[in-house]
Formats: C-alpha cells, sequence, structure tokens
C-alpha cells in the first residue's frame, strides 16, 4: 500500500476504534481518602468559621503552616548549592548518618558496628511501602500485623504482604489494651512482622508506658517477631526527640533487629519536601551492604532515586549543633503548644457542661486526640458546625488554636450532648 493510502486506513480504523467504549471505561471513581479528603472538602467550604482538624499538620496558633527558623537558616546556608544532580539511588549519605543518629542514638553500638542499612525515602509513608516490598521480596510467606485503629494500612495491600490485625486500643478506657496487645503478640506465628508506633501512636495518641514496651519487647524476642517501627513524630509525643526515640531504643538494646520508617514531615515542617528515612538493623557489615544494595534496587526502577533538598536541609540542621539546638527548642514549642490546646479544649468542654468525660483529651499525647465521636455526631460537626475531621473522630490537635478552641469545644459538645 502507498504511504497515504496507509495513513487513510489507519484513521479508518482509528475511527472505528474511537466509536467504541473508552479504554478506562470500566474504571470507577475511587473513594475519596479518608484523610486527605477531609482537606479537600475543608478547602471547598466557604464558611467564615470552618476548622480543619483533619490532617496531622501542624500550625501555629494563628492557624498557619510553620516554617522553622532552622529550616529557613538551614535554606540560607544551602542557597550557593551547585549540585543540582541525582543524588544516589538510596539518597544522601549525609542525611541518612544523621537520621539514623538521630533514632539510635549517637552512641548506639549498631551504628559503632555498622550494622544498620539505610536509605533515604519518600517521606515516612515511602519508608514504610519500601520495607514493605522489601518485606514481599525476601520473606514472602509472611504476615504483617497493623494495630487497630491504625490509617496506612493499604501501604501493605499495595504491597501485596498479607496482613492482620492486633489489639491496640480499648475504647472503654480510650487507652492501651495491653493484655488485648500481648495475647495478640503471644498468638501470632512466630516470625511475624509486626507494625508498632515508636511514638505518639496514630491515630489514638495512645503509647504504652517505658515498662510495657519492655514487656512487649521480651515478649517479641519469645516469640522471634520483627519491629517496624513507624516514626512519624518523633519530638512531637514529648517534645523531646531522644525521649520519643525510647520504645527505638528499649527494642535495640534488647538486640532484636528492627527496621524504622522516619518522617521528617511533622518535626522539621517538611511536609511537601517528601524526606524520610527506612533504616534495617543487620547483623553484621556485610548483611547490611546487601540489605541496602536491595533497598536500592527496588527503589531504582519506582522513582530512580529520591528529592535532594528536603534531604539537605535535614543534613545541615542535623550536622550543626547551633542548628540542632534550635531545631530541639522549636519541636518543643510545637509539642507545647498542642499540650496546651489539649488543656484548652478539655476545660472549655468541662465548662460547657458536657457529662460525658473528656480526661482522654489531655491524657493521649501527640497531635491526634481520638475523641470517641461516633461518625454520626463527626458528620453533624461537619454539617452544622463546618468542623472538619476524619469520621473516626480523631481529632488533630495541631489544628486547634485559642482563635478556635471555644467554638470547636462548643460544637462537639453540641453534637455529644
Ligand atoms: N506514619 C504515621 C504514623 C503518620 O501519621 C503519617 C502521616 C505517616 C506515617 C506518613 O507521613 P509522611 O509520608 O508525610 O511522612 N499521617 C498524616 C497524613 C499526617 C497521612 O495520612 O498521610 C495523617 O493525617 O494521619
Amino acid at each position: 500500500m502507498a504511504g497515504r493510502a496507509i495513513a487513510r486506513s489507519n484513521m479508518r480504523a482509528g475511527k472505528r476504534f474511537m466509536s467504541t467504549a473508552g479504554w478506562w471505561s470500566h474504571v470507577t471513581p475511587a473513594p475519596r481518602d479518608p484523610i486527605l479528603g477531609v482537606t479537600e472538602a475543608f478547602l471547598a467550604d466557604t464558611h467564615p468559621s470552618k476548622v480543619n482538624v483533619g490532617v496531622g499538620a501542624y500550625r501555629n496558633d494563628k492557624g498557619k503552616p510553620v516554617v522553622l527558623q532552622c529550616v529557613r537558616e538551614a535554606e540560607r546556608r544551602i542557597a550557593g548549592s551547585k549540585f543540582m544532580e541525582y543524588l544516589p539511588m538510596g539518597g544522601s549519605v549525609k542525611f541518612t548518618e544523621f537520621a539514623i543518629r538521630l533514632a539510635y542514638g549517637d552512641e548506639a553500638d549498631v551504628l559503632n558496628d555498622k550494622r544498620v542499612a539505610s536509605v533515604q525515602t519518600l517521606s515516612g509513608t515511602g519508608a514504610c511501602r519500601l520495607f514493605a516490598d522489601f518485606q514481599k521480596r525476601f520473606k514472602p510467606e509472611s504476615l504483617v500485623y497493623i494495630p487497630i485503629p491504625t490509617c496506612h494500612h493499604n501501604i501493605w495491600r499495595d504491597a501485596r504482604v498479607e496482613s492482620r490485625l492486633f489489639r491496640y486500643y480499648d475504647p472503654a478506657t480510650k487507652g492501651l489494651d495491653f493484655s488485648g496487645l500481648m495475647e495478640d503478640v503471644k498468638n501470632a506465628p512466630s516470625g511475624s512482622f509486626f507494625l508498632l508506633h515508636a511514638c505518639a501512636h496514630n491515630p489514638t495518641g495512645v503509647d504504652p508506658s517505658e515498662e510495657q514496651w519492655k514487656e512487649i519487647s521480651q515478649l517479641f524476642k519469645e516469640k522471634g517477631h520483627f519491629p517496624l517501627f513507624d516514626m512519624a513524630y518523633q519530638g512531637f509525643a514529648s517534645g523531646d526527640t531522644e525521649k520519643d526515640g525510647q520504645a527505638i531504643r528499649i527494642f535495640m538494646n534488647d538486640g532484636h533487629q528492627i527496621a524504622c520508617g522516619q518522617s521528617f514531615a511533622k518535626n522539621m515542617g517538611l511536609y511537601g519536601q517528601r524526606v524520610g528515612c527506612l533504616s534495617v538493623i543487620c547483623s553484621t557489615p556485610q548483611e547490611s551492604v546487601a540489605v541496602k544494595s536491595q533497598l536500592q534496587q527496588i527503589a531504582r526502577p519506582m522513582y530512580s532515586n529520591p528529592p535532594l533538598h528536603g534531604a539537605e536541609i535535614v543534613s545541615t540542621i542535623l550536622s550543626d549543633p547551633e542548628l540542632k539546638d534550635l531545631w530541639h527548642k522549636e519541636v518543643k514549642e510545637m509539642a507545647d503548644r498542642i499540650i496546651s490546646m489539649r488543656e484548652a479544649l478539655r476545660f472549655n468542654l468541662e465548662k460547657l457542661g458536657s457529662k460525658l468525660n473528656w480526661q482522654h483529651v489531655t491524657d493521649q499525647i501527640g497531635m491526634f486526640c481520638y475523641s470517641g465521636l461516633t461518625e454520626e455526631q463527626v458528620d453533624r460537626l461537619t454539617r452544622e458546625f463546618h468542623v472538619y475531621l476524619t469520621r473516626n473522630g480523631r481529632i488533630s490537635m495541631a489544628g486547634v488554636t485559642t482563635g478556635n478552641v471555644e467554638y470547636l469545644a462548643n460544637a462537639v459538645h453540641e453534637v455529644s450532648k
């Protein structure tokens, strides 16, 4: 066929094809994301008193996002950096070295022995997902146990790791279901993986005590379970990054080979920079070299290598004693503001004469208050009061301010009385 005839016949075929159903006509809309969808709904609301206590993103007392001073100073210092080329597949080595020192402590034996494999990840979500893919590849039959309730279980679903649930939160006490947790850990098949939140558990704001962590660690030893720590809030629970690392340190000192996913979204306010770290404690330096190389190989065909800017900010801060001190001070300020808002919310609810017990508002820690409100009550809060939160009743305390706390307390009281 001559060129023009081929073109004409292709066009006819194209027309025929286009008249049939579209390529994606079988695709139905995905459900709205339970957390990020709340922000979308909030942005679409034009009511002047609207309040967003959905996503866990820190706001100052004026309700505005915060750029930390240490971050501004780090940005100023790296502004002259001409380094714009690709990072290695595992990201910035300087960044990961400082990140793991923050997680495990400067003096940790596992660091001196070079037994930690670490790679820079796309924030905390990316760290968990990379580990889930690694688990699937190298322990394909293993299970992951996820706490009830949790928020990021879809990570393991999409990595095709089979998951089970373990008891964590007791709605009756609005605290930890420690005996249920221990029983489920005991009954899980030996060698299971467990997702643990290192501190400031999301969504409940309930953490085990130091003593309880020790008991959990011992039971993990007996059962030969693998702990994966999701550490998205180091510093946000107590205001002290060392104290918030205590669960990691307990497990590490008990000789567990743990994995840890760190996020700098919250504690440095680098949400959109997507800067995180996945580390895996190995039995030998050789094993850690192998593990790191495999983690990189999983990243390579997915996103090739992670972004540069956020990692440079973090390593500039963590490697400079003065900036690091400033950061510690600023993290404490954020944590303290949240604690004072817990007190203010509880105070206002009690002042309004609520008959319910709101002690958990001040007992729980970190960014969230797991209020105990039902889905129907949450729907009323949104519909009648323009207060936006996830349907599980989780209130992001970081969105509460002296300006909106009375309004919020009144709305909560109205739907719960
Ligand atoms: N792990 C926990 C426990 C988290 O709460 C979050 C974020 C992440 C990991 C992931 O954060 P990153 O990828 O941004 O580092 N949780 C948020 C948002 C703030 C979310 O669900 O992604 C939340 O509102 O629950």
